[in-house]
Protein backbone atom coordinates (compact mmCIF):
# COMPACT_ATOMS: atom_id res chain seq x y z
CA UNK A 1 0.00 0.00 0.00
CA UNK A 2 1.23 3.51 -0.82
CA UNK A 3 2.14 5.50 2.76
CA UNK A 4 1.70 8.96 1.24
CA UNK A 5 -1.06 10.89 1.58
CA UNK A 6 -2.14 12.88 -1.88
CA UNK A 7 -3.92 16.55 -1.54
CA UNK A 8 -5.53 18.24 -4.69
CA UNK A 9 -5.85 21.47 -4.86
CA UNK A 10 -4.03 25.06 -5.95
CA UNK A 11 -1.59 27.63 -4.71
CA UNK A 12 -3.59 29.97 -2.70
CA UNK A 13 -6.60 27.91 -2.05
CA UNK A 14 -7.77 26.04 1.05
CA UNK A 15 -5.89 22.90 0.38
CA UNK A 16 -2.83 24.98 1.64
CA UNK A 17 -3.62 24.49 5.15
CA UNK A 18 -4.13 20.84 4.72
CA UNK A 19 -0.78 20.45 3.14
CA UNK A 20 0.56 23.15 6.21
CA UNK A 21 -1.02 20.36 8.96
CA UNK A 22 0.73 17.54 6.84
CA UNK A 23 4.17 19.29 6.69
CA UNK A 24 4.07 19.85 10.67
CA UNK A 25 2.66 16.44 11.36
CA UNK A 26 5.98 15.33 9.22
CA UNK A 27 3.59 12.63 6.82
CA UNK A 28 4.78 12.05 3.26
CA UNK A 29 2.55 14.03 1.03
CA UNK A 30 2.52 14.98 -2.40
CA UNK A 31 0.17 17.62 -4.05
CA UNK A 32 -1.67 16.87 -7.69
CA UNK A 33 -2.73 20.34 -9.07
CA UNK A 34 -6.37 20.48 -9.59
CA UNK A 35 -5.78 21.23 -13.37
CA UNK A 36 -4.03 17.77 -13.89
CA UNK A 37 -4.83 15.18 -16.24
CA UNK A 38 -4.33 11.55 -17.18
CA UNK A 39 -3.93 8.88 -14.42
CA UNK A 40 -3.34 11.91 -11.67
CA UNK A 41 -6.14 13.71 -11.97
CA UNK A 42 -7.88 14.46 -9.17
CA UNK A 43 -10.43 11.78 -8.24
CA UNK A 44 -14.34 13.32 -9.17
CA UNK A 45 -16.18 14.70 -5.73
CA UNK A 46 -19.93 15.57 -5.10
CA UNK A 47 -18.79 19.27 -4.53
CA UNK A 48 -15.94 19.19 -7.81
CA UNK A 49 -14.02 21.61 -4.89
CA UNK A 50 -10.66 21.41 -3.01
CA UNK A 51 -9.30 20.59 -1.11
CA UNK A 52 -9.55 16.61 -1.30
CA UNK A 53 -7.14 14.19 0.36
CA UNK A 54 -6.62 10.66 -0.80
CA UNK A 55 -5.86 8.66 1.92
CA UNK A 56 -3.14 5.81 2.04
CA UNK A 57 -5.90 3.20 2.75
CA UNK A 58 -7.17 4.98 -0.73
CA UNK A 59 -10.25 6.69 0.59
CA UNK A 60 -11.19 10.10 -0.20
CA UNK A 61 -11.47 13.04 1.68
CA UNK A 62 -13.24 16.08 1.66
CA UNK A 63 -13.80 19.09 3.45
CA UNK A 64 -11.59 21.74 4.85
CA UNK A 65 -12.48 21.36 8.19
CA UNK A 66 -12.76 17.59 8.62
CA UNK A 67 -9.71 16.70 6.87
CA UNK A 68 -8.07 19.04 9.34
CA UNK A 69 -9.37 17.35 12.05
CA UNK A 70 -9.03 14.31 11.16
CA UNK A 71 -5.24 14.47 10.37
CA UNK A 72 -4.61 16.25 14.17
CA UNK A 73 -6.33 13.44 15.65
CA UNK A 74 -4.52 10.70 13.77
CA UNK A 75 -1.71 11.75 14.26
CA UNK A 76 -1.58 12.61 18.31
CA UNK A 77 2.03 13.12 18.78
CA UNK A 78 2.08 16.32 16.62
CA UNK A 79 -0.46 17.79 19.14
CA UNK A 80 -2.46 19.67 16.34
CA UNK A 81 -5.77 19.36 18.00
CA UNK A 82 -6.59 19.27 21.65
CA UNK A 83 -7.30 15.56 22.80
CA UNK A 84 -11.19 14.63 23.03
CA UNK A 85 -11.21 15.29 26.87
CA UNK A 86 -9.30 18.86 26.78
CA UNK A 87 -11.43 21.38 27.95
CA UNK A 88 -10.55 23.32 24.55
CA UNK A 89 -11.88 20.93 22.53
CA UNK A 90 -15.30 22.69 22.39
CA UNK A 91 -14.15 25.66 21.79
CA UNK A 92 -11.51 24.23 18.93
CA UNK A 93 -14.43 22.11 17.49
CA UNK A 94 -16.58 24.92 17.38
CA UNK A 95 -13.77 27.35 15.68
CA UNK A 96 -13.23 25.05 13.26
CA UNK A 97 -16.98 24.15 12.41
CA UNK A 98 -17.13 28.23 12.24
CA UNK A 99 -14.49 28.89 9.74
CA UNK A 100 -15.91 26.21 8.09
CA UNK A 101 -19.72 27.05 7.53
CA UNK A 102 -19.63 31.02 8.65
CA UNK A 103 -16.27 32.10 6.25
CA UNK A 104 -15.01 29.67 4.18
CA UNK A 105 -18.61 28.64 2.65
CA UNK A 106 -19.05 32.07 1.81
CA UNK A 107 -17.04 32.09 -1.08
CA UNK A 108 -18.61 29.75 -3.37
CA UNK A 109 -20.45 32.88 -3.95
CA UNK A 110 -18.31 35.60 -3.53
CA UNK A 111 -15.65 34.43 -5.55
CA UNK A 112 -18.61 33.80 -8.15
CA UNK A 113 -21.62 36.18 -8.06
CA UNK A 114 -23.16 35.14 -11.22
CA UNK A 115 -23.85 31.44 -9.31
CA UNK A 116 -26.80 33.21 -7.76
CA UNK A 117 -27.05 36.58 -9.54
CA UNK A 118 -27.49 37.98 -13.10
CA UNK A 119 -26.42 41.70 -14.19
CA UNK A 120 -22.73 43.71 -13.64
CA UNK A 121 -24.68 45.88 -10.25
CA UNK A 122 -26.14 42.87 -8.74
CA UNK A 123 -22.69 41.07 -8.79
CA UNK A 124 -20.72 43.83 -7.50
CA UNK A 125 -23.50 44.08 -4.68
CA UNK A 126 -23.24 40.41 -3.70
CA UNK A 127 -19.70 40.56 -3.56
CA UNK A 128 -19.69 43.81 -1.60
CA UNK A 129 -22.25 42.13 1.09
CA UNK A 130 -20.45 39.10 1.04
CA UNK A 131 -16.97 40.97 2.28
CA UNK A 132 -19.50 42.91 5.17
CA UNK A 133 -20.07 39.04 6.26
CA UNK A 134 -16.89 37.79 6.29
CA UNK A 135 -15.54 40.71 8.22
CA UNK A 136 -18.29 40.28 10.05
CA UNK A 137 -17.44 36.87 10.63
CA UNK A 138 -13.32 37.92 11.68
CA UNK A 139 -15.05 40.29 14.47
CA UNK A 140 -16.97 38.26 15.88
CA UNK A 141 -14.04 35.72 16.48
CA UNK A 142 -11.53 38.27 17.86
CA UNK A 143 -14.35 39.42 20.13
CA UNK A 144 -14.65 35.38 21.34
CA UNK A 145 -11.07 34.20 21.79
CA UNK A 146 -8.43 35.75 23.66
CA UNK A 147 -5.67 33.83 22.18
CA UNK A 148 -2.39 33.19 23.79
CA UNK A 149 0.81 32.33 21.35
CA UNK A 150 -1.47 30.54 19.62
CA UNK A 151 -5.55 30.74 19.00
CA UNK A 152 -6.19 28.41 21.85
CA UNK A 153 -3.60 28.74 23.80
CA UNK A 154 0.13 26.99 24.26
CA UNK A 155 -0.03 24.59 21.36
CA UNK A 156 0.08 25.67 17.82
CA UNK A 157 -3.04 24.01 16.33
CA UNK A 158 -5.00 23.07 13.06
CA UNK A 159 -6.86 26.17 13.64
CA UNK A 160 -4.17 28.31 13.62
CA UNK A 161 -3.53 26.50 9.87
CA UNK A 162 -7.12 27.35 9.14
CA UNK A 163 -7.50 30.52 10.05
CA UNK A 164 -4.48 31.70 8.38
CA UNK A 165 -5.39 30.53 5.06
CA UNK A 166 -8.58 31.65 5.15
CA UNK A 167 -8.00 34.95 6.52
CA UNK A 168 -5.83 35.19 3.54
CA UNK A 169 -8.33 35.89 1.23
CA UNK A 170 -10.03 39.37 0.22
CA UNK A 171 -11.13 41.30 2.27
CA UNK A 172 -7.55 40.15 4.08
CA UNK A 173 -7.32 44.02 5.04
CA UNK A 174 -10.08 43.41 7.12
CA UNK A 175 -8.45 40.91 9.71
CA UNK A 176 -5.37 42.51 9.48
CA UNK A 177 -6.25 45.98 10.17
CA UNK A 178 -8.12 47.05 12.90
CA UNK A 179 -11.13 43.99 12.95
CA UNK A 180 -9.14 41.42 14.43
CA UNK A 181 -5.86 42.57 15.88
CA UNK A 182 -5.98 39.47 18.24
CA UNK A 183 -6.05 37.17 15.16
CA UNK A 184 -3.64 39.12 12.97
CA UNK A 185 -0.92 38.25 15.53
CA UNK A 186 -1.50 34.87 15.83
CA UNK A 187 -1.41 34.75 11.66
CA UNK A 188 1.72 36.38 11.69
CA UNK A 189 3.12 34.02 14.41
CA UNK A 190 1.72 31.01 11.67
CA UNK A 191 3.24 32.83 8.86
CA UNK A 192 6.50 33.29 10.53
CA UNK A 193 6.55 29.59 11.95
CA UNK A 194 10.21 28.11 11.14
CA UNK A 195 8.84 24.81 9.45
CA UNK A 196 5.76 26.59 7.79
CA UNK A 197 7.70 29.32 6.28
CA UNK A 198 8.47 27.61 2.86
CA UNK A 199 5.59 26.44 2.37
CA UNK A 200 3.71 29.56 2.71
CA UNK A 201 5.87 31.49 0.11
CA UNK A 202 5.50 28.52 -2.56
CA UNK A 203 1.89 27.23 -1.99
CA UNK A 204 0.69 31.08 -0.57
CA UNK A 205 2.52 34.01 -1.70
CA UNK A 206 0.87 36.77 -0.40
CA UNK A 207 -0.74 38.83 -3.61
CA UNK A 208 -1.81 35.81 -4.97
CA UNK A 209 -5.12 37.05 -5.01
CA UNK A 210 -5.71 39.43 -8.18
CA UNK A 211 -8.99 40.81 -6.26
CA UNK A 212 -7.10 41.28 -2.91
CA UNK A 213 -7.49 44.12 -0.69
N1 LIG B 1 -16.79 23.19 1.97
C1 LIG B 1 -15.59 23.05 1.23
C2 LIG B 1 -15.35 24.32 0.39
C3 LIG B 1 -14.21 24.14 -0.55
C4 LIG B 1 -14.05 25.28 -1.55
O1 LIG B 1 -14.83 26.24 -1.60
N2 LIG B 1 -12.97 25.18 -2.33
C5 LIG B 1 -12.69 26.15 -3.36
C6 LIG B 1 -11.18 26.44 -3.44
S1 LIG B 1 -10.52 27.21 -1.99
C7 LIG B 1 -13.06 25.57 -4.71
O2 LIG B 1 -12.85 24.39 -4.95
N3 LIG B 1 -13.59 26.42 -5.58
C8 LIG B 1 -13.97 26.05 -6.90
C9 LIG B 1 -15.48 25.97 -7.03
O3 LIG B 1 -16.21 26.16 -6.05
O4 LIG B 1 -15.92 25.72 -8.14
C10 LIG B 1 -14.39 22.82 2.16
O5 LIG B 1 -14.41 23.34 3.28
O6 LIG B 1 -13.46 22.09 1.80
Amino acid sequence: MDETFIVYGERGWGNVAVEAALTLIGAPFSVVDTGATGPERPPATITAQVPVLRLPSGEIMTESAAILIWLADAYPAARLSPAADSPLRPAFLRWMAFVSSSIYALYWVRDVPARVVDGEAARAQVKARLAERIVRGWSLMEASITPGTWLLGDDITVLDLYVTVVSRWTPRAALHGTVAPGLAAVVRRVESHPRLAALWSERFPLGLDPDEA
